[in-house]
């Protein structure tokens, strides 16, 4: 019987292309751990963790109703904590800080309970890795042209985060 709530999250979509480019960089690296699966590659905008089914109509309309123009951003940093890898942009750029800010005040307007930590951009590649990298350098352009609302699922081959809806960002 499917479940009354969904852990669900707003992110960037890696495009195909890019994740399967940062997939070989990163393996090459060989640091163990267990590797975030290209399909999963995503930059979160807004956490919202455990949530009736019933408010995902009022959370697509929300998403609709944004607009927001097409960015490029740069991955150009490496960051980490514990056994995580990430990479994150060094120059936040304008459009994603005010996409995520909009994106957050609207959930918070209808009562979703958000993280209270800082926005912190970063597209995380591997768990729990094995060594940390050394002398790596990093740039990697994304074109973003659009963002999803996601459930985070765990099935019989991990963890698995299925798209409930899409919206293109329009200049
Ligand atoms: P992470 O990549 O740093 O783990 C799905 O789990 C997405 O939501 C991931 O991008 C994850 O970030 C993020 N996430 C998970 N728990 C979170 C929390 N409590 N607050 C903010 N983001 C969270």
């Amino acid at each position: 019987m499917p479940s009354d709530t969904l852990r669900l999250f707003f992110a960037l979509p890696c495009p195909p292309e890019l994740a399967e480019a940062l997939c070989i960089w990163r393996d090459s690296l060989a640091l163990g751990g267990k590797p975030v699966a290209a399909d999963n590659l995503h930059l979160t905008l807004a956490f919202l963790g455990q949530q009736p089914r019933t408010r995902l109509e009022e959370l697509q309309l929300l998403a609709a109703g944004i607009e927001a123009p097409p960015f490029t951003l740069d991955l150009d940093r490496l960051g980490g904590h514990r056994g995580t890898l990430w990479l994150e942009p060094s120059q936040m750029p304008s459009a994603l800080a005010a996409l995520a800010a909009d994106l957050q005040q609207r959930l918070l307007a209808i009562g979703m309970p958000l993280d209270s930590r800082p926005f912190r951009a970063h597209l995380t590649l591997l768990r729990h890795a094995g060594a940390r990298p050394v002398g790596a350098t990093v740039d990697f352009a994304w074109p973003v042209e659009r963002f999803a609302l996601y459930a985070s699922e765990n099935t019989a081959r991990g963890v698995r985060y299925r798209e409930l809806g899409g919206w293109p960002l329009v200049p």
